[in-house]
């Protein structure tokens, strides 16, 4: 399945109080350009997100806040994420169908993409996924 999972540099000083920083840059740390950049929040817990798959779209996802599920389904087998480190991100390439089901009270999902928003480029119906992939 073409998904996995990213460790970005994390920037730490001496002092943990100071907290951590984590930089992402185009080509380097993900591998495609970054056209746009979105971000999930306010959401409350259990409440599940998703249910598409892309058919060109790269994306990859990092939950900067929190806990979130990350189901990946290429329509042969499912895997499951558990995201809840700034540090890392999950990579979803095209043709897998998703679910992001929160896991705490307003995690907030950051979401790089390979392209600029395109309705077109979603399959919402989960039927209609599976005979696209085959
Ligand atoms: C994905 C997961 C991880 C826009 O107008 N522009 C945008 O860039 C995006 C991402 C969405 N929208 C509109 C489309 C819908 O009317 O915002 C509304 C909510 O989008 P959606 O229901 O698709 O949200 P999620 O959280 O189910 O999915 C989003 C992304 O759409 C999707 O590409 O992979 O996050």
């Amino acid at each position: 399945m073409n998904t996995y999972i990213i460790e970005f540099i994390k920037k730490t000083t001496g002092n943990s109080e100071e907290g951590s920083l984590v930089f992402i840059e185009s080509n380097k740390h993900v591998d495609f350009e970054i056209k746009r950049v979105y971000y999930t929040y306010s959401a409350r817990n259990g409440i599940i997100r998703g249910f598409h798959a892309h058919k060109r779209l790269e994306q990859v996802l990092i939950c900067v806040y929190g806990k979130i599920e990350v189901t990946c389904d290429d329509g042969k087998e499912k895997k499951t994420f558990i995201l809840d480190d700034p540090s890392k991100g999950l990579y979803i390439g095209s043709g897998i169908w998703r679910t992001m089901k929160w896991l705490k009270d307003d995690s907030v999902l950051l979401v790089l993409a390979s392209d600029y928003y395109n309705e077109e480029d979603y399959i919402r119906d989960y039927d209609t996924f599976l005979k696209y992939i085959k």
